[in-house]
């Protein structure tokens, strides 16, 4: 695997296992707020900021759908990295389908701008990437807090009645979010990067002990935190639309498919039902990201065929409390 170390590009640097053969993941390095306030370094504004992501990443994926329900996509634009990761790392192939040019330097690799944020970087090159065009750099490269800062700090531009980090939710919805990424959002890659028998079981126990839970938990709520869309959902949805196609076969995630549960599937089918949702889901990149590119896990590369799964399908989650927020509604009427 591979990594910066001192701004140098890395072949031989990185260990995703640790001796006992468990998955770990490293901390995300680049950790700076935009913030709605007159002194803050970086202030919200349309046109300044970035999004540098995969369609493929799960991670980059939550900011996607943080983008479209706000509706910043005139004032936040994206640059879309190559599903299929080699030696070098995420690079632009423009000539790809659903690909982009690097929009802000026409660089060819992401590490290129990594090093221009930080010339010692020693770290993962990893996205979602949150640039700042203004200052030259790296606002923040961790998912959670680029969908906060989405979510919280640009109301200025984004559509008005859609707040998914409401008050009175709060501390659930931080509570959900740090609940689920252990044993799901990072679960499935701990089982599927997993090198030793133990861990895997730890991480598959883990895994479906916390689906199964909120199988049962969704069963009277139309959202993790209630009667609210927020952004545990968004969290959790970029898990649960990758898993049947991709962590269910390539990750060993074999115990059941999402499709199989009675609220977990419905529950997937109403959030990508959610205006704006469906257009940020690509699986073709999906799957060749990941078919194609853990050649530890999948050394021929072959990528597997199904599931063909209706994601569109009506629900009945609307005869739960609670829906969409109004405002998003409407849009999604227009489109
Ligand atoms: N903590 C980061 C994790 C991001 C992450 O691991 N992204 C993966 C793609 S799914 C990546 O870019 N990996 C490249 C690497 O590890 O070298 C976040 O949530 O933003």
């Amino acid at each position: 695997m591979n990594q910066l170390v001192d701004g140098d590009w890395r072949t031989d640097a990185y260990e995703t296992a640790g001796d006992d053969g468990s998955f770990e993941r490293q901390e995300t390095t680049f950790r700076d707020w935009i913030r709605d306030d007159p002194d803050a370094a970086f202030q919200p504004e349309a046109g300044r900021y970035h999004l540098y992501v995969s369609y493929a990443c799960p991670w980059a994926h939550r900011t996607l759908v943080m983008r479209a329900l706000k509706g910043l996509e005139d004032a936040i634009t994206v640059s879309v990295v190559d599903p299929y990761r080699d030696e070098d790392g995420w690079q632009f192939s423009p000539e790809k389908d659903g690909c982009t040019r690097d929009r802000v330097h026409d660089a060819d690799y992401l590490r290129e701008l990594y090093v221009r944020a930080d010339p010692d970087a020693t770290c993962r090159v990893t996205v979602p990437v949150l640039w700042d065009t203004e200052t030259d750099t790296i606002v923040n490269n961790e998912s959670a807090e680029i969908m906060r800062m989405l979510d919280t700090e640009f109301d200025e531009y984004a559509r008005r009645d859609v707040d998914l980090y409401p008050e009175g939710y709060r501390e659930d919805v931080d509570r959900i979010i740090d609940g689920i990424y252990e044993p799901i959002n990072n679960g499935v890659y701990r089982a599927g990067f997993a090198t030793e028998q133990e861990p895997y079981d730890e991480a598959i126990d883990d895994l479906f002990s916390a689906l199964d839970r909120w199988d049962e938990v969704l069963a009277d709520r139309r959202y993790l935190a209630g009667d609210r869309l927020t952004e545990a959902d968004v969290a959790m949805f970029t898990t649960l639309v990758r898993f049947d196609t991709v962590y269910h076969t390539h990750f060993m995630c074999n115990v059941q498919y999402i499709r199989e549960y009675d609220n977990l599937w419905p529950y997937l089918r109403d959030l990508y039902r959610t205006p704006g949702v469906a257009d940020t889901v690509r699986m073709d990149h999906i799957k060749e990201h990941y078919y194609t590119t853990h050649p530890d896990v999948n050394p021929h590369r072959i990528v597997a065929r199904g599931p063909d799964l209706e994601f569109d399908a009506p629900h009945d989650r609307d005869a739960l409390p609670g829906g969409p927020p109004s405002d998003l509604v409407s849009a999604g009427a227009e489109r």
